[in-house]
């Protein structure tokens, strides 16, 4: 695919997310957009948001459950970048800012030292991480129904859109982050639950796959981003007047309000 369709793909996904409208999914006109050209995509987007003056918060993983993967039927997960203006304060969100938003559980990831694969371990992250926090991602896919390809949902950036930060951080070493148990509630009634293996057996594998698979770029995880693993819950659709609330075992809980 040359640059031109390149650069049309990334202003068409752009200008979706700009004015909060779904649009026909890409491979409806590029039946063979690979993987490959796909990330070129992407990476158009995260060029014009740098050029907007919008700073990277951090890389995320996505398409880490094997009931993710299983539906998309992959075997690998795929990643995308969190903007600060992607970042919710709280307590509420608003509707208006999305398409059809839809919230799961994470585990974030701050990282010490800078990490440059190939060949990174979930050990060798551990002993680099300087903190976890739990996050709630909300993601937000550009396209109509929220249905989409592999290379649709990786040019749009991985359903990148917003997320929450809760407030409390633990070195790794204080917590046992495969068995940590997660519970995502709407209204007060528990919606779904996960442990942190559900990332890819372990978060901080999601994140040595992500510094592998950057390297391929010549890209390393820096340190001081802030590194989203990928769900531990499946992803719940937000409606008007939702109170969602997270509980994670050892990291607090993150509460926010659905708002028109
Ligand atoms: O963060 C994620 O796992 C989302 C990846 C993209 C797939 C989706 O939008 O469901
Ligand atoms: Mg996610």
């Amino acid at each position: 695919m040359d640059r031109d369709e390149i650069r049309k793909l990334g202003l068409y996904l752009l200008d979706a997310q700009e004015n909060r409208r779904e649009v026909p999914k890409i491979t409806n006109d590029y039946p063979d957009l690979t993987v490959g050209d796909a990330y070129e995509v992407q990476e158009q987007i995260v060029h014009r948001k740098l050029e907007q003056g919008l700073r990277i918060v951090g890389p995320k993983m996505g398409l880490t459950s094997q009931a993710k993967m299983k539906q998309m039927g992959v075997n690998d997960p795929i990643y995308g970048y969190i903007f600060d203006n992607m970042v919710e304060s709280g307590p509420d969100i608003s509707l208006s800012r999305y398409i059809h938003p839809k919230v799961e559980a994470e585990i974030a990831f701050v990282l010490g030292e800078d990490i440059q694969g190939p060949g990174i371990t979930a050990a060798q992250v551990l002993s680099a991480t300087r903190y976890v926090l739990p996050a709630l991602e909300i993601i937000d896919s550009r396209y109509e129904n929220f249905q989409f390809t592999l290379p649709d949902v990786i040019a749009d950036n991985a359903s990148s859109s917003g997320v929450v930060f809760g407030s409390v951080i633990k070195r790794p070493d204080e917590l046992e982050l495969d068995l940590l148990g997660v519970t995502l509630s709407i209204n007060g009634v528990i919606k779904d639950l996960g442990a942190g293996a559900a990332v890819v057996g372990h978060p901080a594998a999601s994140v040595a796959m992500l510094a592998n698979m950057l390297a391929r770029k010549g890209l390393k995880l820096r340190a001081g981003e802030v590194i989203l693993t990928g769900g531990i819950t499946g992803a719940l659709l937000l409606s008007e007047g939702d109170v969602v609330t997270a509980r994670f075992d050892g990291l607090g809980s993150i509460e926010f309000t659905v708002k028109a």
